[in-house]
């Protein structure tokens, strides 16, 4: 596997002689490796990107260099380091963005951006406010990069989408699992005109697209030795969507008490400490572009995506378990019941995030 990583690596533009290729962290979705070179050479880090679930591969990595290239642009005028603060894709020998294998699977190259930190969890007010500040700041340097990307995964926010794929499971029920689930299935009928009602303003315009992260995790953003943000990495998902996608995913992570799949409901709830010190963080960077009407929205994005998610992991569920990779028979519904939790709890706590962020706007 080495001498072959080695070779894959060989077919990149790195600067200094290669010599060692090792696997890097436990990602679900892509393999990644650290390159390292002989001596004080750069790292680089390797990954195979996921052609099954970011399709196709060439446009993403366009997508990734075309943000990319504006963050470093604005970061440059602004005195700071672009090569800190900015990602820097590396293309292969014959200068495109990816190199396909003999086997069809591609690979992309970035610098490793060295002495930073990295947290796997926000469990403090002070890591959500500055995790907020990372997500903000990442909008805000792309708030004016006004061509679209290619969109490489389509509906993926889209819950008019969403309710098609899951008309055509639950009218399907391929492995029977329909009738258990009966109840579960009224959480997401009850709630379907509201979120078709705010995705009307995403489609009529009123809501604006712009260009999203869509994997706000905390993990993905690198802070520097004084805790500061300095760049916000993994790009696989960036869309042009609505922003307040990504306030509201971050907010389905980070303010749950509980785990993404606890099978104690007693331990899910929303915090409405870290939702604040999240939206602090995320609107200090971001009120400046964001429109009165996003603003509004704000607190609502929170349910959006996680109804979203509800739905999604009872549709996995029914569907026969294709999508999410899942530990036990029951675990998307173990999943969609602790989602459900976080839902009705940011219902029973809705009035107070909406007057959250409007003392923050
Ligand atoms: C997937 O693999 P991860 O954790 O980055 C999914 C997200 C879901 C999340 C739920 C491309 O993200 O949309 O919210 O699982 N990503 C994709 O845990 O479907
Ligand atoms: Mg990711």
């Amino acid at each position: 596997m080495s001498t072959h990583l080695t070779e894959i690596a060989s077919n990149f533009k790195l600067e200094g002689q290669v010599e060692e290729v090792a696997p890097l962290g436990e990602g679900f979705i892509n393999d990644t490796f650290i390159i390292n070179t002989v001596g004080n050479g750069p790292k680089y880090i390797l990954q195979r990107k996921n052609k099954n679930i970011f399709s196709p591969i060439p446009d993403m990595m366009e997508n990734i260099q075309k943000v990319c290239l504006h963050i470093k642009k604005k970061v440059e005028a602004t005195g700071g380091d672009p090569m800190r603060e900015a990602m820097t894709i590396i293309p292969a020998n014959d200068g495109k963005l990816y190199f396909l294998d003999e086997e069809e699977e591609y690979w992309a190259v970035c610098l490793f951006i060295e002495d930073t930190i990295a947290y796997e969890a926000a469990e403090t007010p002070e890591l959500a406010y500055s995790g907020g500040k990372g997500i903000g700041r990442f909008q805000s340097l792309v708030a004016d990069l006004k061509e679209p990307l290619v969109n490489i995964l389509p509906g993926f926010h889209d819950i008019r989408y969403r309710f098609k794929q899951w008309d055509e499971v639950l009218a399907k029920d391929p492995v029977g699992r329909k009738e258990s689930v009966v109840e579960e299935i009224s959480w997401i009928e009850s709630r379907r005109e509201e979120m078709l009602d705010f995705w009307k303003l995403v489609e009529d315009g009123t809501i604006p697209t712009r260009i999203s992260h869509n994997d706000t995790k905390i993990n993905n953003i690198l802070f520097d030795k004084k805790g500061d943000v300095l760049c916000v990495i993994d790009l696989d998902t960036v869309l042009s969507s609505t922003v307040l996608n990504d306030f509201g995913d971050a907010m389905r992570f980070y303010t749950n008490t509980g785990l993404e799949d606890d099978e104690n409901l007693e331990n899910v709830s929303m915090d409405q400490e870290i939702y604040k010190a999240f939206a602090k963080g995320y609107l200090e960077e971001t009120s400046w572009f964001l429109s009165d009407t996003e603003k509004e929205y704000l607190a609502f994005s929170a349910k959006y995506i996680t109804y979203e998610q509800v739905l999604r992991f009872l549709m996995d569920y029914i569907d026969g378990d294709n999508y999410y990779k899942v530990k036990s028979p029951e675990h998307n519904l173990i999943r969609t019941r602790a989602q459900y939790k976080l839902l009705q709890s940011m219902e029973a706590q809705f009035e107070e995030m909406n007057k959250i962020v409007k003392a923050l706007s």
